[in-house]
Formats: C-alpha cells, sequence, structure tokens
C-alpha cells in the first residue's frame, strides 16, 4: 500500500475586511493541526487568500488588482512555505495569480502543488470559468470569473509527488467530466481541488436545494470513473451576505465518501489513502486501454 495521509481543510468566511495576514494564520492553524495528525499533505479551497470578489462588479482595474497575487510565495504567502518545510507537509493552494507573461499581464485563477520541502512541483490554472462577463444587475450577486479571468492555458497535467501520480483543477471544473479523463488517461491517483460555491445560483434557482448533492455526484462521479481519489475543499459559509455550500469531502476510487466536514467553519477533514485502492479499478473495470472506444468519442473534442 502507498498510504498518503490528506487534511482537506475547508475553510469558514473569508470577509472583505479580513487581511491576508490573517487568512495566513487561519491557513497556518490549519497545516498544523494536520501536521499534528501526521499528514503528508493539506488541501485549501480556491482562492484561498481572499473573500471571493467575482461576487462583485468592479469597473476600475486597480482595484480588482487587490485580489491577486504578483508573486508566489510573495512577503505574505512566505509564512505558508516556510512553515510547511518545517512541519514536513505538502499543501495545494488556491489563489488569484497576476503575472507578466509574453509581455503582458495576465491574469488566471490559480491553484498549486508544494511539496515537504516547500518547493512548488506543479500549477494549474482554472480552465471551466462559470458566471458572465458583464455586470448583470438583476442578479442577487454577480459571478463575474468570465471577467476577470483568462481561461487556464496549462490544461490538466498531472505531477509525479507524495508517492503517486497528483492532479488539480478547481472548482467549477469539477462539473466537468472532461476534466477528470483528461487527467485518468494520464494515470491519476488522486485529484485535488477547492471551491467556492453559493447555495443559490440566480440562473436556475430551481437548483438551489441540491447544490450539496450535485456537488458530492460530481466528484464521486469523477472518482468512481477515473478511478481516483478525489479530494474537494470548500470555502464555506455566509460570505459577504452570500451562503456558500460546505460538502468538503475525500472520496475513494470507489466512489465512497470517507471523509467529511461537518460545519461551514474552518474544520480539517482528514484520511488516510491508500493510492494502490486506484489500482483495482485501473486494471478491471476502468482498464482504459482495453475497454474504451475513443473512436466513437469524436464529439467531444469536435465541438
Ligand atoms: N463556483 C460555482 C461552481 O461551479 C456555480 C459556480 C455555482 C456553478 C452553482 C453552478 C451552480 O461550483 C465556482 N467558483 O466555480
Amino acid at each position: 500500500s502507498r498510504i498518503v495521509t490528506v487534511a482537506a481543510a475547508q475553510l469558514g468566511p473569508i470577509e472583505l475586511a479580513h487581511s491576508r495576514a490573517e487568512v495566513v494564520d487561519r491557513l497556518l492553524a490549519l497545516m498544523r493541526q494536520a501536521a499534528g495528525m501526521s499528514c503528508d499533505i493539506v488541501v485549501f479551497p480556491e482562492l484561498a487568500l481572499t473573500t471571493f470578489f467575482p461576487r462583485w462588479f468592479m469597473a476600475e482595474q486597480a482595484e480588482i488588482d487587490r485580489f491577486f497575487e504578483r508573486e508566489m510565495p510573495g512577503p505574505e504567502t512566505q509564512p505558508l512555505f516556510d512553515e510547511a518545510a518545517r512541519l514536513g507537509i505538502g499543501f495545494y493552494l488556491g489563489y488569484a495569480e497576476l503575472a507578466e507573461e509574453g509581455g503582458r499581464t495576465r491574469r488566471f485563477n490559480t491553484s498549486i502543488l508544494v511539496d515537504k520541502q516547500g518547493r512548488i512541483v506543479g500549477k494549474y490554472r482554472k480552465i471551466h470559468l462559470p458566471g458572465h462577463a458583464e455586470h448583470e444587475p438583476w442578479r442577487a450577486f454577480q459571478h463575474l470569473e468570465k471577467r476577470y479571468f483568462e481561461t487556464g492555458d496549462l490544461g490538466f497535467p498531472v505531477w509525479d509527488a507524495f508517492g503517486g501520480v497528483m492532479g488539480m483543477c478547481i472548482c467549477n471544473d469539477r462539473r466537468w467530466p472532461e476534466t477528470y479523463r483528461v487527467m485518468g488517461l494520464q494515470g491519476v491517483e488522486m485529484i485535488m481541488l477547492g471551491y467556492n460555491t453559493p447555495v443559490h445560483n440566480p440562473p436556475a434557482p430551481e437548483h438551489d436545494a441540491l447544490s450539496l448533492h450535485h456537488n458530492t455526484l460530481v466528484m464521486q462521479a469523477g472518482a468512481y470513473q477515473n478511478a481516483t481519489w478525489v479530494v474537494g475543499v470548500a470555502k464555506a459559509g455566509n460570505e459577504a451576505g452570500v451562503p456558500m455550500i460546505g460538502g468538503t469531502q475525500i472520496i475513494a476510487p470507489s466512489g465512497e465518501t470517507v471523509a467529511m466536514c461537518a460545519t461551514t467553519n474552518d474544520e480539517l477533514a482528514v484520511a488516510r489513502c491508500d493510492l494502490d485502492l486506484c489500482t483495482s479499478y485501473k486494471e478491471s473495470v476502468f482498464n482504459f486501454d482495453r475497454h474504451r472506444q475513443p473512436a466513437a468519442y469524436g464529439l467531444i473534442t469536435a465541438r
């Protein structure tokens, strides 16, 4: 067996008034708790350093850019890397990335995978950006990820780390089967993801009562259909007056949830994840080489 002990580190609300230093202190507390439970890795939510700012329309780029990190680690996040290395624990961190690349400024909804020495071993930029690009005042709150971020340009890579094949995605990505399958085709054994999911979805309020069901459904399906562990971590609770779901959980390749948070506050859900559990599914029902028929799937990439 290849055990990776994982802490899903759910965050409760982060308000506009909370400084990055205050948030980093909360992340450090969860990281220390995880290390105290002999965890190898701690997974934080999407955009874990600030409030979920796409809920507001902002006209000024300077105002928007206050929510972005120009360097990672930067002065305010360096303590996370130092403490991780001191404790010998890795982490997944979601944040808003502002990068000067190809002679222009790029803005992404990003996550990084950091190893036990505090080194960044992988980076992912969110591909499925939900919501809308223009101010839509009819909505109780905005969801302007299509305005504030570019579509991720790194694909869905996987990395050899923590003794297995690790992958990442972010929030809305988890609703799309292609996300898991592209990593499944690369032999992924654990997919880590963070999310900020409002209970209320203005275009489809009839779905609201099912928001926790849909959250669990898509991650359990993705895990089982690709014979991988899935770790889904919420920024939860009533943030700036907008209730967001919890539902943080760790899911085995069987599709079973093996650990779950019980609150919508800062809380750890911990599980010992045996990566070898992937094998029994990868070598039988989801033996892709033996059973898949890619010649029949052309529509998936054609459209
Ligand atoms: N949030 C939500 C998510 O995909 C959403 C957006 C909410 C989509 C409700 C559909 C229904 O979980 C982010 N940040 O993608």
